[in-house]
């Protein structure tokens, strides 16, 4: 039995994309699956809304607008745009394309927070948050630079994407640093609100066990589930949806950027005359598409949220796997990246190529990685060698030969076939796994291909019609099949197809189910091809333009570090001011409680307390009788309770490499 159609019904929606960059291929993973997924419903005679908008809150949006020297609305409206023209280019047809600055939404998120606030789930707390005192302004989310208290990498202020991955929490981060002029941030009471979270553990668990959708979500959110951390929901900016009643506060994005599923639906629904209740406050289907990375939003934010604001919670979480080029991480800025307007749409590729490739590379939740000469293998082998091949073959011969659809029935085999082949490719949908689905597709193709060459349509139309005809309208039956198949992956070519075959009707709105009935007599048209081959040499000049980006990267990256260690300019009495004298060690020892810092005396003329930080390179034995370099001005500092009158000079480098006089002189001579 096969999840659908059901009675309830079915909305889908798409992870927001922020609308503050263009599109590429990485957003595409979670699009296109959804866009097949729907019209796999709609061919399963399921009626499904299909929403998804813009994500235009939250700093990565603030960020970038001052950035690029304009404002968050006019970079939200760019974007947005851009992303309606992508999606519609590439096929990937939603019921409506919303935006979370809008007011439905605004309406919906302050409904939605009064109601948690009511309910008691939203309480007052002060707490410690990044402040810029230069800038004099506190430092929200990826306004801060720092350390992840978990595991140390490089974090931003909510999360630390390039480590462990951790949701961090306002004040979490360490060693805050100034995303705007880089100093080093100061931590700041302010009050702020908390959602209770800690109070959902009993439901959460309870409610996973009957989630649906892809393990790697749910395996992830179960464990999660098990420690819980409330949830501070309010941040200090101009930019969002305010916080009721708090004029300096707004929500954090991730409060209203899933309630935008809500009022896309309300909008969608106000348009078409339908009920957005039926969706968000009653028993439905709701399933959500996203990236693997935003899985605790959706499988634990999100639904606590609904459940303590009395709103229907998801059915499912489908999450994609994560992309990569050339086998390479994808990144923006190392210039691992294929736009798709740029370096697809606008090389003239057909959407469905690439629709295909997202969909068969792999298993929906794996890693799934782009090159272009995989992409040309594909396409040449599978959407041209098989499936274009047999439906192009079939077409022609009938044309040639009968200039119709010939009378007569199709073999039961051929029936039996096409329903197994339906079966696998329906239980395949239902688990998300696309892969399976389009193998299955073109295994059904491979079989036509078989099916034609070893009956020998060609030999029989000499000297046998009747045979002739019956093998002709077989293979014409599997390609009806195929092309009712295929439509959800190729819609833009099985509609060409299904012209092709005379078929009536709209290949969109038919069903799987009609491929098994028997295709119509009608005459046909000369056949134009649907697939051609991808030649080399536009392979390579795809391949080029991505590793001259790759390379420009790397220039860029070299030039970064190149510039920051480059400074001004001084005088040499500006150098003057510095005092840095040799001076002879008299006296090393440990410090305790500090594995890199040295107590040194050094004489510089006169006896001197330095603490040195070398630890790790030096013994303090080894160093008793060396000479060293010393700044005898620096400022005195007090270093694990020991007080320091000098700093020793180093090469920077791991292990620190002492600067010593090339032959010994007097203690106290001066450096010049
Ligand atoms: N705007 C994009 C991301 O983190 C974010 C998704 C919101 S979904 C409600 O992938
Ligand atoms: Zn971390």
């Amino acid at each position: 039995m096969s999840n659908f159609p059901s009675e309830e019904p079915v909305l889908v929606t798409c992870g927001l994309p922020y609308a503050n960059g263009k599109c590429h291929i990485g957003h595409l993973r979670t699009y296109v699956p959804a866009d097949i997924f729907i019209r796999a419903l709609r061919k399963q005679g399921q009626e499904a809304v299909f929403v998804c908008g813009s994500d235009a809150h939250g700093t990565p949006i603030v960020v970038n607008a001052e950035e690029q020297g304009t404002t968050p609305k006019e970079l939200v409206n760019k974007y947005h745009l851009h992303f309606e023209k992508i999606f519609k280019a590439m096929e990937v047809e939603f019921s409506i394309f919303g935006n979370t600055d809008s007011t439905t939404n605004h309406a919906r998120t302050n409904s939605i927070v009064e109601a948690l606030i009511d309910a008691g789930y939203v309480y007052p707390q002060v707490i410690r948050l990044a402040y810029c005192p230069k800038d004099k302004r506190f430092l929200p989310d990826r306004y801060v630079e720092g350390i992840c208290p978990y595991c140390g990498a490089v974090a931003r202020g909510d999360e630390c994407d390039q480590g462990c991955g951790k949701h961090l929490e306002p004040g979490e981060i360490k060693n805050a640093k100034c995303r705007i002029c880089g100093n080093p941030a100061e931590y700041r009471e302010q009050e702020h609100f908390f959602f209770r979270l800690s109070a959902f553990g009993g439901f959460l668990s309870e409610y996973l066990d009957t989630l649906g959708g892809t393990s790697n979500a749910i395996n992830y959110a179960k464990e999660w589930a098990k420690e819980l951390k409330d949830w501070c929901i309010t941040r200090n900016l101009e930019w969002g949806v305010r916080f009721p009643g708090h004029d300096d506060l707004v929500v954090y994005v991730w409060v209203d950027a899933p309630i935008g599923y809500i009022s896309f639906t309300e909008e969608w629904a106000n348009k078409t005359g339908n009920d957005w209740e039926k969706y968000w406050r009653q028993k439905a289907r709701v399933i959500h598409f996203i990236g693997e990375d935003i899985t605790y939003h959706h499988c634990i934010f999100w639904p606590a949220m609904l459940k303590g604001a009395g709103y229907t919670q998801p059915w499912a979480v489908v999450a994609s796997g994560m992309l990569k080029i050339d086998d390479r991480k994808f990144s923006k800025s190392r210039g691992y990246v294929v736009w798709v307007d740029e370096d697809y749409l606008d090389h003239g590729f057909h959407p469905d190529l690439l629709r295909y490739y997202i969909a068969n590379y792999t298993s929906h939740t794996k890693e799934l990685n782009f090159s272009w000469k995989v992409f040309q293998d594909k396409v040449n082998n599978e959407l041209v060698g098989a499936l274009g091949n047999f439906l192009h073959r079939t077409l022609h011969f009938a044309h040639k030969n009968f200039g119709a659809i010939p009378e007569g029935e199709v073999d039961r085999d051929i029936f039996e076939k096409i329903s197994s082949t339906i079966n696998t490719v329906i239980s395949a949908f239902d688990e998300y796994e696309f892969k399976k689905a389009t193998d299955a597709m073109m295994e059904l193709a491979q079989y036509g291909n078989a099916y034609f060459q070893s009956h020998e349509p060609w030999q029989l139309v000499k000297n046998d019609v009747k045979s002739c005809e019956r093998v002709v309208k077989n293979c014409l039956q599997i390609s009806k099949a195929l092309i009712l198949l295929f439509e959800p992956v190729l819609p833009g070519n099985m509609e060409k197809a299904w012209k092709q075959l005379s078929l009536p009707g709209d290949v969109h709105t038919a069903r799987f189910e009609d491929a098994l009935v028997e295709i119509p007599s009608a005459k046909l048209e000369a056949p134009s091809i649907l697939f051609t081959k991808l030649e080399d040499k536009k392979i390579k000049e795809m391949e080029a333009i991505l590793d001259r980006r790759i390379k420009i990267a790397i220039a860029k990256e070299k030039n970064k570090l190149e510039a920051g260690t480059e400074k001004a300019e001084i005088t040499f009495e500006e150098f003057q001011k510095m005092d840095i004298r040799i001076g002879t060690v008299l006296a090393a020892e440990n410090i305790k409680g500090s594995d890199k810092l040295l107590k040194l005396e050094v004489d510089i003329g006169e006896k001197r307390q330095i603490v040195a930080g070398i630890a790790k390179s030096h013994s303090p034995s080894e160093l008793v009788g060396k000479q060293v370099a010393v700044l005898a001005n620096m400022k005195p500092a007090k270093l694990f309770g020991v007080e320091s009158r000098g700093m020793v000079l180093a090469a920077d480098v791991e292990g620190a490499v002492l600067l010593m006089p090339e032959k010994k002189v007097r203690e106290g001579t001066k450096v010049r």
